[in-house]
């Protein structure tokens, strides 16, 4: 593997890291022996001690009993001056997958999706794309220069640029690699590897078109050069339509600083464009009347059709959706009956306009309820009473845009794709539940 993969051709599929250890039956003594236990607990949300899938309890803390966490006080304010999810909750984290790339420096990690409620992701369980590993950048010695086909070429410090009017809005942000590993048959063996390269954060910052109009763009400037800090540079041509329409430079992430993995102190942020493209640890940004065909536009980030030709500048991602309850994470445990399946949408063109679900492998298809709120370019949460017979079945999801555009089966998009690319596979999932309630990732052809 080299740096830039981000996908690499299918191999014996592998239970990555299950992340399951004994621990878990220890662990809960020290949380049942007080503060001084629940003060430990730090420790145990690294390395390989995490706890197991929940163990069965002790009734000696179940009604009518009182726990003893109901007799002694808890633990004071500021333990944690940043608060931490409960121990409980330590299965909760990124993960990588060990033979995707050479090393972890130019690598990438899944966000947890069969976890996570809502539409939001946490800070913490955000996936990282790092081509150069991650910058880890004093905002007092960092700058965004803009220069090129403008008026003015400007350096901004970083409290020049948080001076500026702000918006925040609420996006997804999906590696077009997501998914990228399954062209060729199902291989990946949980959700978060499947579809754990997107997150969804409230990002603030300056529309980019603010800065532009400060450096006075000159005529007949089409295309932005974008550029990092870090070691890799990802340098991105950008059109100036998107740059004047919902571009923004970020500065927050849910309400607090870009978290390093983000880009901090600064990143490029592209509502519904690959990932790629918005560009973290933004230092540089140059205006210009064509695009640079730089390595991350020419050699990488190209989708090779069937017939050999690689196809450039596929900025869009286009409408996705995902099953997150019942999945591979999370199988059905209480045997038949009413459930209720829940899920992600999303597309890059806009809002969500409806999701189908089947439960018969894409035979039959029954509308799911679309919770609020639906936004424009960001995640958005479905759901749908199911009840289950006990026996197989193949749940599926379908998402539709406000532009009408319904996305693709994977024998739709293989006829238009091939199976060369690793780029844009947007089509849709087949879960399959079996007897017993676990849920498998399967293709259907
Ligand atoms: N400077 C810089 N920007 C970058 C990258 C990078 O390696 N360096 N990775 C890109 C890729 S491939 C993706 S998918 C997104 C990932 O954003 P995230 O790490 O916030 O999830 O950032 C993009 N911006
Ligand atoms: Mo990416």
């Amino acid at each position: 593997m080299n740096d830039q993969d981000e996908t690499a051709p299918p191999r014996t599929p592998t239970a990555v890291r299950p992340g399951e250890s004994p621990s878990r039956r220890s662990f809960l003594r020290k949380v049942a022996g007080g503060t001084a236990g629940l003060a430990a607990a730090p420790a145990l949300l690294s390395g390989t001690s995490r706890p197991a899938l929940a163990g069965p309890a002790d009734p000696a803390n179940l009604p009518p009993n009182n726990p003893p966490w109901t007799t002694t006080a808890g633990y004071g304010v500021v333990e944690y001056p940043y608060g931490m999810p409960s121990p409980y909750e330590a299965n909760v984290v990124r993960r990588n997958v060990d033979w995707l790339t050479a090393d972890r420096i130019a690598s990438i990690s899944f966000t947890p999706l069969a976890d996570l409620s809502g539409i939001i992701t946490p800070n913490g369980v955000c996936f990282e794309r790092h081509h150069g590993g991650c910058a880890d950048i004093n905002p007092d010695e960092h700058r965004l220069m803009i220069h090129g086909m403008v008026d003015r070429p400007l350096i901004f410090t970083m409290d020049e640029l948080t001076r500026f009017p702000s918006v925040s809005r609420i996006h997804f942000l999906e590696c077009p690699a997501n998914g990228g590993m399954e062209w060729k048959g199902a291989q990946m063996t949980r959700l978060q590897y499947t579809h754990g390269m997107i997150h969804c954060c409230e990002w603030t910052g300056v529309p980019l078109s603010v800065l532009l109009d400060e450096c006075g763009v000159k005529p007949g400037a089409k295309w932005i050069l974008a550029e990092g800090a870090d070691a890799a540079g990802n340098h991105r041509s950008i059109p100036m339509d998107k740059a004047l329409d919902d571009a923004l430079v970020a500065w927050g992430q849910n309400g607090e600083r870009l978290r390093r993995e983000q880009g901090y102190p600064i990143r490029l942020f592209l509502p519904g464009y690959e990932g790629n493209m918005s560009v973290k640890w933004l230092r540089r940004l140059e205006v210009g009347d064509k695009p640079w065909h730089s390595r991350e536009e020419t050699s990488r980030y190209t989708d090779l059709m069937a017939d050999g030709k690689a196809r450039k500048f596929t900025f869009m991602q286009e409408a996705n959706s995902v099953i997150t309850f019942p999945c591979p994470e999370k199988p059905i445990r209480q045997g038949p009956g009413l459930y209720h399946v829940s899920g992600l949408a999303w597309s890059g063109r806009g809002k969500i306009r409806r999701v189908d679900f089947s439960a018969d492998g894409g035979n039959t298809w029954t509308p799911a309820r679309l919770n609020e709120p639906v936004l424009s370019k960001c995640l958005t949460r479905f759901e749908i009473p199911w009840t289950w017979d006990g026996k197989d079945a193949f749940l599926q999801c379908r998402a539709i845009d406000e532009t009408g555009y319904v996305q693709p089966s994977l024998p739709q998009l293989r006829a238009v794709r091939g199976t060369n690319s690793i780029y844009h596979k947007n089509s849709i999932y087949t879960w399959h539940v079996l007897p017993g309630g676990e849920v498998e990732n399967v293709q259907i052809s």
